[in-house]
């Protein structure tokens, strides 16, 4: 089978750049003898960045860049010559991406917004030249210091969908007709269980040209936040989302019970999920009249609102728009960054070794001479005709 280009975790290796080192370099200028310690600061390393970009929707384009490099800093030189600072480097990822670090999943950072920049790994300072070095008892170091060393980080990202509506449901409750119905969303719809093996997005019109975003994630059933179905992986995707509406078909054996599993295991998977507004949707209801409907509507939970629908007949679709619009609009509404983000059990991702991903540090050239450089009085700049000075 091809590999899905829904990618919503990657495992990149980065490295800033490290400080170049500070010169010890001493003046040399025609009749100018012990012109004194010149020697300039080291440029700093590359930081890394993350910046979202509302252009990109998963993490595709980093599935086969492994590895993230800043350039180290240039070295000093003389006349007081500051080194080059090493280029940062901004990868680019979807809005909605978090950070953890893959050894141990702790978490790092959060990207959600279009444009914004999170330092990832900060570049090596530089390191100070000679002439920082000379007081009045010293004129002449002959020391200056190295480059702050680089960071290296082993990272996953994982993308949280950002969304203003997540479908909830078991599978087969009807989350992709729905989807396909209210937006130009063609997911695939069939009636067998697990028919959406990966999120999708569709942005749902409304009144007077307002606009929401719809995810229809793929089913959850009980046990999921224990890995069972397709499980942990894309609870991930409802955390985000800033409304949650549960779907259950009218044929369901015990509705409210039903609904009640699927909080239940968002809950265990991550209890902040209880604070998400939420909206009760009873699916399929072409296959139920008037009457049962309103004795249906009496055993519903009460604490949370609850519409009838059908997406072949379009029953209470429109009402259920008014009441997304109506929740998602509310002034108690909280926002998408009250999330904690949990950090992660690393040995649940199938990923690979880390032995495929480290970069060796390279040997630095610039190592070996820099103690100090020499310099030699007598042979001043290789003009012949200058006399010698005592
Ligand atoms: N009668 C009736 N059938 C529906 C309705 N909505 C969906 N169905 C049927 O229910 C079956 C499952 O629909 P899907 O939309 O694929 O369900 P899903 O929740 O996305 O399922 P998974 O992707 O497997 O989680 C399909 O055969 C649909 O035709 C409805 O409003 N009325
Ligand atoms: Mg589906």
């Amino acid at each position: 089978m091809a590999e899905s280009n829904f990618v919503d975790y990657v495992k990149i290796y980065c490295r800033s750049g490290k400080g170049g080192r500070g010169s010890s370099h001493f003046r040399r200028a025609k009749y100018i003898p012990k012109g004194g310690p010149d020697g300039g600061n080291g440029g700093r390393g590359g930081h890394i960045y993350l910046r979202g970009n509302r252009n990109y929707w998963t993490l595709l384009h980093l599935r086969y860049q492994r590895h993230v490099l800043a350039i180290n800093g240039g070295r000093g030189s003389a006349k007081r010559s500051t080194g080059k600072d090493g280029d940062d480097v901004i990868v680019d990822v979807p809005c909605g991406t978090v950070a953890y670090d893959a050894v141990t999943g702790q978490y790092i950072c959060d990207v959600t917004e279009n444009g914004q920049k999170v330092m990832l790994l900060k570049g090596g300072r530089g390191g100070l030249g000679n002439w920082n070095f000379r007081t009045s008892t010293n004129q002449a170091p002959r020391y200056a210091q190295p480059g702050e060393p680089a960071e290296e980080r082993m990272i996953i990202l994982q993308l949280k969908l950002l969304a203003d509506v997540g479908l909830v449901g078991f599978p087969n409750a009807g989350k992709s007709t729905l989807l396909s119905v209210v937006s130009a969303a063609k997911p695939k719809i069939a009636n067998y269980p697990f028919t959406t093996l990966e999120p999708n997005l569709g942005i749902v019109s409304y009144r007077d040209n307002k606009s929401f975003i719809m995810a229809d994630i793929p089913g959850i059933i009980e046990g999921a936040s224990e890995g069972k179905g397709l499980g942990l992986r894309f609870l991930s995707h409802i955390e985000r989302n800033s409304l949650l509406l549960f779907m259950v078909p009218a044929d369901a054996d015990d509705i409210k019970k039903e609904y009640e599993i699927l909080l239940g295991e968002l809950i265990k998977y991550n209890p902040d999920l209880a604070d998400k507004p939420r909206v009760l949707a009873v699916t399929k209801c072409d296959m139920l009249d008037e009457e049962l409907m309103q004795e249906m509507a009496d055993g519903m939970p009460e604490s949370i609102p609850c519409v009838f629908i059908s997406s072949i007949t379009g029953l209470g679709i429109m009402a259920l728009k008014d009441l997304l619009w109506r929740e998602l609009n509310k002034e108690s509404f909280h926002e998408v960054e009250r999330i904690v983000h949990k950090d992660i059990d690393v040995k649940t991702l199938q990923l690979d070794d880390d032995n495929n991903y480290i970069v060796p540090m390279e040997e630095d050239a610039d190592e070996e001479d820099d103690d100090y450089e020499e310099y030699d009085w007598e042979d001043d700049d290789g003009d012949e005709n200058v006399p010698k000075q005592d």
